[in-house]
């Protein structure tokens, strides 16, 4: 499919996703957010697809919801539209990983886009914020819960109320994303990581996902008996005797999704 607020490459099992809105340093806009829903939701329904990459350019993954699209907007309109509700749901709901990969900013909804995806990887000229409270706003589609999940309530309060932005390392210090590289290193080290996972069996990719994501949801005894059942069922699967073989025949493994 087409698009025209994003680009889409697909190379040994990797879909890499640009955000291609230069003009408004990848700001999301309604079609922005419906052509990434429809981009992901053809990247999950692609067998030749095991994980995503999604990424801005060297100056910005997204520098928040298109404040130009909102700014005349009515509670009613905003209300009745659910504005931009469903296309974050879409993100979430995507079963193959997708790894956020962060240079430039990533402010108001570019954080909580990248926040939305599995894991974040960033370059060092990264810059995350949630600064909606400079526009009389708040966070909407996921800053307040999920930035406080990842770097506790006081830093995530601070950034929310104040609206000041975190640099790179500060963002790795406090577990909001996974790692740090040289911006002129992030598209090949997102994409190594992606090529890693997929090269495991995609069930045991899927269930990882799916128990990871359910210590967010959950108590720690329901995630733990959720965990405790996805790894007994993994057994039913031909990849894990597969994987367990190979390791004690010292070979590389030839994971069949099955
Ligand atoms: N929306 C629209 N246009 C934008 C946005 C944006 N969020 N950010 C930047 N742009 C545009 C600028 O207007 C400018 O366009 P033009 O050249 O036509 O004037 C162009 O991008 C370049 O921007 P700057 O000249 O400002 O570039 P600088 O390098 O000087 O500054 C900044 C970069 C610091 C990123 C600055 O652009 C900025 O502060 N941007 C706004 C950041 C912001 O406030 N983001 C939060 C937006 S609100 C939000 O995200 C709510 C999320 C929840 C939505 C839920 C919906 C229900």
């Amino acid at each position: 499919m087409a698009y025209q607020t994003l680009t889409v490459e697909i190379d040994d099992n990797v879909a890499l996703i640009r955000l291609n809105r230069p003009e408004a340093l990848n700001a999301l806009n309604s079609q922005l957010m419906q052509e990434l829903g429809d981009a992901l939701t053809e990247a999950d329904r692609n067998e030749k697809v095991r994980c995503i990459v999604l990424t801005g350019s060297d100056k910005a993954f997204a520098a928040g919801a298109d404040i130009k699209e909102m700014s005349s907007k009515s509670f009613v309109d905003v209300y009745t539209e659910n504005l931009f509700g469903d296309e974050v749901d879409r993100i979430t709901a995507t079963r193959k990983p997708i790894i956020a990969a962060v240079a430039g900013y990533a402010l108001g909804g570019g954080c909580e886009l990248a926040m939305a995806c599995d894991f974040i990887i960033c370059a060092d000229n990264a810059k995350f914020g949630q600064p909606e409270i400079n526009l009389g706003v708040i966070a909407g589609i996921g800053g307040t819960q999920r930035l406080t999940r990842f770097v506790g309530k006081s830093k995530s309060m601070e950034m929310h109320l104040t609206g000041r932005f975190m640099d790179s390392a500060e963002a790795e210090r406090s577990g909001l994303v996974s790692r740090v590289v040289p911006a002129a290193k992030l598209i090949p080290e997102a994409v190594a990581a992606a090529r890693k996972i997929a090269e495991k069996s995609q069930i045991a990719v899927m269930a990882a996902k799916e128990a990871v994501n359910r210590a967010y949801e959950t108590t720690l005894s329901e995630g733990l008996l959720f965990e405790r059942r996805n790894f007994q069922a993994m057994f039913a699967t031909e990849d894990q005797k597969e994987g367990m073989s190979a390791f004690l025949e010292k070979r590389e493994p030839q994971f069949r999704d099955r």
